[in-house]
């Protein structure tokens, strides 16, 4: 059976109902991560699984690559937004108008991926209204197809999921799909981490790592967690470790650093290691780095 997976980049003005077309999106059947943060510049919506794709959808493109490359400033935001998904959609809301910003506008002209603009809130205007945002947003996007959508009342939310889909290239999954069904956030904290021990020492050491996110306590102003990095033998653990606790301490305050761009919010991250002689056993974690056979 083939599988379809890839990117979807939202953009759009605060309100216009980007979370609100996300539940439309998920429903009822598939798993989804969301983070409550408003004022991020980095999440991930949520990622729709269904048996044959993956749509992972995001307003903050470049971290949620499988490489995670987390991008520092707006500018580069601002590029990737156009650039490193495979589609993107541009939700305005009935009745918006907002015509000022031409470099914008420009930058989604010359999107060299599919744009899908949605115009949201439908059932608030009548037909003469839509009549005219339908005029006026074909010409401004001219490249893109546009729909007319009430996420909140699930109209039109299906026709631009299926168009999604189409759109959505030939490939594997990006994420496990068993990984991100239970307590996804952990699924990507503990990838953050790994990202961190993987620029920080040497091959043999992140092979030989697992990382576990035993705790998660998401608060108002900030998310507490506790990650264990566990390694097969002593010595390992003390390079980890590092003299005087130095190695470690860069990964968590780099790993952190990531992790509040990531879920918007202030991290509180305590890591530890542990030495258990028994992981490698684990198929998941030799799937993970390849060794499928
Ligand atoms: P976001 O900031 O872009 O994520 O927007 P939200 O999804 O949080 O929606 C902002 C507000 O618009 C909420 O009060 C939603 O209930 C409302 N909203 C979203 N979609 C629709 C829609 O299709 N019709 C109407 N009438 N309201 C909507
Ligand atoms: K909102
Ligand atoms: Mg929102």
């Amino acid at each position: 059976m083939s599988h379809k997976a890839g990117f979807v980049n939202i953009i759009g003005n605060p309100n216009v109902g980007k979370s609100t077309l996300m539940n439309a999106f998920v429903g009822e059947r598939l798993s989804i991560i969301t983070s409550k943060a408003q004022t991020t510049r980095h999440r991930i919506l949520g990622i729709v699984n269904g048996e044959d794709f993956q749509m992972i959808l995001s307003d903050t493109p470049g971290i949620i690559k499988p490489a995670y490359e987390l991008q520092a400033s707006m500018m580069d935001f601002v590029k990737s937004a156009f650039e490193d998904a495979d589609v993107l959609l541009y939700i305005v809301e009935l009745g918006e108008k907002e015509l000022k910003d031409e470099a914008f506008f420009n930058k989604i002209r010359g999107a060299k991926i599919p744009v899908l603009l949605l115009i949201n809130k439908i059932d608030k205007g009548n037909e003469e209204v839509l009549g005219e945002a339908l005029k006026l947003w074909s010409e401004k996007v001219p490249n893109a197809e546009v729909f007319a959508i009430s996420a909140l009342e699930n109209f039109g939310v299906p026709q631009v999921f299926n168009r999604i889909i189409e759109l959505l290239p030939e490939s594997p999954a990006f994420y496990p799909k068993d990984q991100l069904t239970d307590k996804p956030e952990r699924f990507f904290v503990n990838e953050i981490i790994r990202e961190k021990i993987l620029m920080h020492y040497k091959k043999e050491i992140p092979y030989a790592v697992e990382i576990d996110t035993e705790d998660f306590f998401e608060e108002d102003e900030i998310i507490r967690m506790r990650s264990v990095i566990m390694v097969e033998r002593d010595s390992q653990k003390g390079i980890i470790i590092g003299h005087k606790g130095t190695a470690l301490k860069r990964v968590g305050v780099e790993a952190r650093k990531d992790l509040e761009k990531f879920f918007g919010k202030q991290v509180h991250l305590e890591l530890y290691v542990k030495v258990n002689k028994n992981w490698r056993s684990s198929e998941r974690q030799l799937k993970r780095f390849g060794y499928n056979q």
